[in-house]
């Protein structure tokens, strides 16, 4: 399919992005508050949080810029009914954790559909008309209605964001290639616990002349934006 006249070419490795505002969407992974709240699941585990919350700022700037622009804007939540009927077995019992998903955690039922700490930050909230994907797994794509409402809406590429860079967004990314989307990573919007899977998170994307993706920073993105929705 041929680009649009008002596709812009945007700064990334492994080489440029033609990025079509049109036809692209923000995705948001994740950024819920037992992932990167202090007091919630994910520093009861001993992470630092701070690792993901340096992403907040810069999500809120893109975020508005796109919100501005009146451009495609979804965001997604991990978790589970309150029945646990969609948890695996096999993800309840990993980790051998004193706590487990569904049980009383900081915050209400860890990652468990409803719960304070499942929701998504109040920094990032989704406004009416934003979609917000509740998945049960790490890829936003498998048992979800995602795929179904991007088709409808003649969306072919997608930036995304959120968290963590080398689980949810590695995933949805790998999902999102297979199914023919083109898959921009804003750097400084995605966050892990590991500096390192951060680190080769993004690499793994990028690797082999852009194997799932194209990685670069939100500013490019943002100023792309601006010149193609500014009026001459
Ligand atoms: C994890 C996620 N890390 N959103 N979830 O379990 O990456």
């Amino acid at each position: 399919m041929s680009p649009s006249p008002n596709a812009v070419e945007i700064a990334a490795e492994p080489y440029p992005f033609l990025f079509d505002p049109a036809a692209c969407a923000l995705l948001i992974i994740d950024m819920q508050r037992d992932f990167l709240e202090p007091g919630g699941f994910g520093e009861m585990l001993g992470n630092d949080v701070s690792q993901l919350r340096r992403t907040i700022a810069p999500n809120q700037r893109l975020l508005a810029a796109w919100r501005a622009a009146g451009l495609t804007v979804l965001h997604t939540r991990e978790g589970h009914r309150p029945d646990l009927s969609d948890l695996p077995p096999c993800k309840k019992i990993r980790g051998r954790a004193a706590q487990s998903i569904g049980d009383r955690g900081p915050m209400g039922r860890i990652l468990v559909r409803g719960e304070a700490g499942h929701d998504i930050i109040t920094e990032l909230y989704p406004q009416p008309g934003e979609p917000v994907i509740d998945k049960p797994g790490k890829g936003a794509f498998w048992a979800t209605d995602l795929h179904a409402i991007l088709q409808h809406r003649g969306i072919r590429q997608l930036v995304v964001t959120g968290v963590t860079t080398e689980v949810c967004v590695n995933t949805t990314v790998r999902e999102a290639n297979d199914r023919g989307y083109d898959c921009f990573v804003p750097e400084d919007c995605v966050g892990s616990y590991f500096p390192a899977f951060q680190d080769y998170g993004l690499r793994m994307i990028k690797a082999q002349g852009g194997i799932f993706g194209w990685v670069g920073h939100s500013s490019a993105v943002m100023a792309a934006i601006e010149s193609s929705t500014a009026t001459p």
